[in-house]
């Protein structure tokens, strides 16, 4: 079939868009006619070429959600008219990973989605003229219609709005995740939070569903601290305007330090940061910011044997076909809110204003609606 897509046909070249050619789904895959698709950082981080690993050309994209047009062969838990959020994070149920409840990193097509193609080693997506078009984190959600493995699909409630749930794809999940299944706050704790943005805020509202008394978050950005207050932030803080060392003003304002901290910048300063503010004899610092290529973090190890634990977290810790569906239960339950965070919608010709507002900080989340 042919389908609409913005390509990303060079390192730091906007999006094109275009026509494409899609094959249909093979045996263990499914044809996604996506509804809306969220702009994240990652997609941008490898539209600019600042991903030494990007491949090219690609469609990118990996925030979505759509409903079902076709099965391949074999295909059993899914069928045509399925509502889905693809997931950059597969869950086979089946590898090593799978079966071992310490991690969400399922293996089983680690390999072929990290080189672009489809568990068979080859691309779905051609141009016009016949040249292959790699797909991108398994999702390429920047296309109208897209194709999947199986694993890779969480099947949701079909009253679910796609143009807000499509963000429960990466930014929701990763956030609320990071404080529910990778720190495991308990109820009273004290947290401090890295980055107001797409995540940081959805780690914020994780913290406040997860009973934290305080709430500090931190961000260069002033205007930042209206949104942190809206989901549940008690004290702001704008590292330039605190004098002298940041890590005794956080020590100081959370008595002793925090019981759990969150990177969600990227910054590996912060990172150390994060770390040394968490309290001593067993503060918890949680990576969640994707660091720039061979970036290095450091501390003195005297932080860690002082009872400090640094963690990291991908996707939050979430299995997606298990745990997806049931962030998208809490969203029309009420429990937690996404709408005041996406803060742009877009047609997909406008694409590439949208990479220009998030180089501005000027949007929490842009949503490209087909
Ligand atoms: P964002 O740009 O929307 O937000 C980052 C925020 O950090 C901004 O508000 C910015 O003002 C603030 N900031 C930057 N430098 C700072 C500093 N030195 N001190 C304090 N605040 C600072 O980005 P986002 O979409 O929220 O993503 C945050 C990070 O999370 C990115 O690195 C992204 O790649 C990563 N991420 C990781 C996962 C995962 O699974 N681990 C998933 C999604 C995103
Ligand atoms: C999502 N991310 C950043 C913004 N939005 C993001 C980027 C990378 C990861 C997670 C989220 C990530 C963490 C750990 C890994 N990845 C490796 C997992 C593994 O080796 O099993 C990661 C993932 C997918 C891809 C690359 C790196 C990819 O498909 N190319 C989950
Ligand atoms: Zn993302
Ligand atoms: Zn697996």
């Amino acid at each position: 079939m042919r389908t609409r897509a913005a390509v990303a046909v060079a390192a730091g070249k906007p999006l094109e868009i275009m026509e494409v050619n899609l094959d249909g789904p093979k045996a263990g895959e499914v044809l996604v006619e996506i509804k809306a698709t969220g702009l994240c950082h990652t997609d941008e981080f490898t539209r600019s070429g600042a991903d030494p690993e990007g491949l090219f050309p690609a469609i990118l994209g990996h925030e979505g959600a759509g409903v079902v047009l076709e099965v391949g062969p074999g295909v059993t838990s899914l069928k045509p008219g399925d509502h889905v959020i693809p997931l950059y994070t597969p869950e086979c149920r089946e590898c090593e990973y799978c079966l071992n409840p310490k991690t969400n990193l399922c293996q089983s097509i680690r390999t072929t989605q990290g080189r672009g193609v489809m568990p068979d080693g080859t691309s779905r997506f051609t141009t016009l003229d016949g040249d292959p078009i790699l797909h991108y984190m398994g999702c390429s959600t920047f296309a109208n219609h897209t194709v999947l493995p199986e694993i890779a699909l969480a099947k949701v409630r079909e009253d679910a709005p796609f143009d807000k749930i499509c963000y429960i794809g990466c930014g929701v999940t990763t956030g609320i995740g990071a404080v529910i299944n990778t720190a495991k706050v308990e109820i009273g704790s004290r947290a401090i939070v890295f980055g107001l943005g797409g995540i940081g805020l959805n780690v914020i509202q994780g913290l406040r569903l997860a009973g934290a008394d305080q709430i500090v978050g931190v961000d260069l950005n002033p205007e930042k601290r209206a949104m942190g207050e809206r989901f549940g932030m008690t004290d702001f803080v704008n590292p330039a305007e605190v004098e002298g060392d940041l890590v005794p003003y956080l020590v100081d304002l959370t008595k002793g330090g925090a019981d759990y901290t969150f990177d969600a910048t990227g910054n590996v300063g912060v990172m150390r940061t994060a770390l040394e503010c968490a309290h001593k004899g067993w503060g918890e610092s949680i990576i969640i910011g994707v660091a720039p290529a061979g970036a290095e973090i450091s501390t003195r190890p005297f932080q860690l044997v002082t009872g400090r634990v640094w963690k990291g977290t991908a996707f939050g810790g979430a299995r997606g076909r298990t745990d997806v569906p049931k962030i998208v239960d809490w969203y029309m339950q009420g429990k937690i809110e996404i709408d005041p965070m996406i803060t742009h919608n877009l047609t997909l010709d406008e694409i590439n204003h949208g990479f220009d507002l998030m180089h501005e900080g000027k949007s929490i989340r842009a949503v490209v609606e087909y």
